[in-house]
């Protein structure tokens, strides 16, 4: 606490009119109302603010530091609202079936992540019903690219330790299609999944309307509530292509250099996945997201 009896907190949930912090030297959550006039969309998960605690169980929230990466959910009306603060690691949950995998869903992921440039992470479930060969597969199309790859199983703890490890000191957003595995996962790392979880630390019922956050350490992971924040802005080809980090190199060779390595002759990227040094599944996603970057690729339509 400092001397004008402000504190530092992670926002880790956020209500009606209230959120729930957790103060840097404490691990319990408490619930904080907003100070008079705000907005109640002044915080959201992710947030680091200062608190003021007024007694044992009153704490305020007086401001909000300046955040980093922030995922933004467009709504009607070409408004915005903030879902996620101060995110540094895009961690993609994919199911390798049931639901079945939707490799261009994961790539669209993964160059939102590029773009942004916040740090992309894939975790894999349910290789126990696919099969480890299947995993390894997939596994490999990525770690060839830079993306680290987890294999997990969150009822039987296979994986937890690494990507607790992995995400140790990181800011990671959970992201996938809903039955994939994320709110296992979350739970398995010790994250505080139910709003009924947290009721036990204040008094009163309170709605979470916004996705939800454990602390790791120094880190914390956000169980996001939905993947539809994550299209792409529509852009043109060469950039679509500058977000494959593979396709990089190739397109500096081809012919023409307005390639869109779509049908042009001399496309050295097209070489390059028939020499198989591009995955056919990620040239296949290139190609879709440069006729629609925004489709909300493998949710349910
Ligand atoms: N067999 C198997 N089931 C899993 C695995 N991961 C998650 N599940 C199950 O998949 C279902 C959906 O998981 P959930 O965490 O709710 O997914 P969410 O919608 O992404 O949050 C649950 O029944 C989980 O127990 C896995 O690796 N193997
Ligand atoms: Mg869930
Ligand atoms: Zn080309």
């Amino acid at each position: 606490v400092s001397d004008d009896g402000l504190r530092r907190a992670r926002v880790i949930a956020v209500g009606r009119n209230s959120a729930w912090i957790v103060a840097e030297d404490e691990t319990e959550p408490r619930l904080a109302s907003l100070r008079k006039g705000a907005r109640h969309e002044m915080v959201v998960p992710g947030d680091l603010v200062n608190a003021r605690v007024m007694d044992e169980d009153r704490v305020v929230i007086d401001s909000v530091l300046p955040r980093g990466f922030t995922l933004v959910r467009r709504t009607g009306g070409g408004r915005t609202k903030s879902m996620a603060a101060n995110v540094d690691t895009v961690a993609v949950v994919a199911s390798l079936v049931d639901p079945p995998l939707h490799l261009t869903m994961v790539d669209q992921l993964v160059a939102f992540a590029v773009q942004h440039e916040v740090d992309p992470l894939l975790l894999l479930t349910k290789a126990d019903l696919a099969g480890e060969e299947a995993a390894e597969r997939i596994a490999s199309i990525y770690r060839a690219v830079d993306v680290p790859v987890i294999v997990l199983q969150p009822k039987t703890g296979r994986g937890i330790e690494d990507l607790r490890a992995q995400i140790a000191s990181r800011h990671a957003l959970l992201v996938g299609n809903s039955g994939v595995g994320k709110s296992s996962i979350f739970r398995a790392l010790g994250g505080i999944g139910v709003v009924g979880d947290l009721s036990r630390f204040g008094r009163g019922r309170q709605t979470t309307t916004s996705a939800r956050l454990a602390r790791l350490g120094e880190g914390f992971l956000i169980d996001s509530p939905g993947i539809g924040e994550f299209t792409l802005d529509p852009m043109p080809a060469n950039e679509v292509g500058w977000l494959f980090v593979e396709m990089r190199e190739p397109a500096t060779r081809c012919r023409f250099k307005n390639c869109r390595h779509l049908t042009e002759p001399g496309c050295a990227v097209r070489a390059a996945v028939d020499e198989g040094r591009i995955a056919r599944s990620r040239y296949a996603s290139y190609a879709e997201i440069v006729a629609n970057p925004q489709a909300p690729y493998g949710t349910e339509r």
